[in-house]
């Protein structure tokens, strides 16, 4: 039987690349380069993060708008759409503020966003550039409690707590985990509330807790330079 050449053209055509050309319409994904030049806590709202972000243009037009979406949801960005003053192609912008809410201190890391920039006026934008900024407090990774620093929560920490209170010549490297019942102060409560969690079905050792290593989300003053079982 004659073969017909239809199949082979079939063939040919399946493997001809064919996502190149589509995927270059409106997505250039170097028009813009950005990144986030400075992550700060608030210290009044746990949760809440001010980033500010530096974009340089690499698209051929001027830019003047940018919009942000965030790949988690929950997270709330705002303003979600900025306009700012003309950047010419090849220049950069100058610092844009805006606040990252997220819903749980569970999410609080590298957390993504999609990025978009404009020009208001013509209407030419590309799309498709991420930015992950850490978003993080400065601060130490602790379990609250563990006041010996010892990685594990027991008797020995509140005793540790005891002692620090009321001995003399006694250091730490973060009083922030002796802090058992988070009001942001140290005192004899402190060693009463882990004795009583731990040996009276007492309420839980607030967040971070005991087991996992995370961050105060509550301000306070007390200081901690190392903790080293979650470094
Ligand atoms: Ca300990
Ligand atoms: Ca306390």
């Amino acid at each position: 039987m004659k073969s017909t050449p239809v199949p082979w053209l079939l063939l040919a055509a399946l493997l001809t690349p064919m996502g190149s050309g589509l995927e270059a319409q409106g997505q250039d994904e170097t028009c813009v380069k950005v990144r986030a030049s400075s992550i700060e806590c608030d210290p009044a709202q746990p949760g809440r993060f001010f980033v500010v972000l530096e974009i340089g243009n690499s698209a051929a037009y001027p830019v003047d708008r940018l919009f942000l979406w965030p790949e988690t949801p929950g997270i709330v960005i705002t303003p979600d759409e900025l306009l700012f003053a003309p950047v010419p192609p090849g220049g950069v912008s100058g610092d844009l503020l805006v606040t990252f809410d997220v819903p749980s201190p569970a999410v609080v890391g590298s957390q993504c966003l999609e990025v978009s920039i404009h020009n208001s006026k013509t209407g030419e934008c590309c799309s498709r550039t991420k930015i992950c900024p850490q978003l993080r407090c400065s601060g130490q990774l602790v379990r609250r409690g563990d006041s010996n620093i010892d990685g594990i929560v027991n008797i020995a920490d509140a005793i540790k707590i005891l002692n620090y209170l009321f001995l003399d010549g006694l250091s730490t490297s973060c009083l922030d985990v002796m802090d058992a019942d988070d009001t942001g102060a140290l005192n004899i409560t402190d060693a009463v509330y882990l004795l009583t969690f731990l040996f009276l079905g007492g309420r839980p050792v607030p967040p971070p807790g005991i087991r996992d290593c995370g961050l105060d989300p509550t301000p306070d003053n007390l200081p901690c330079q190392a903790y080293p079982p979650c470094a």
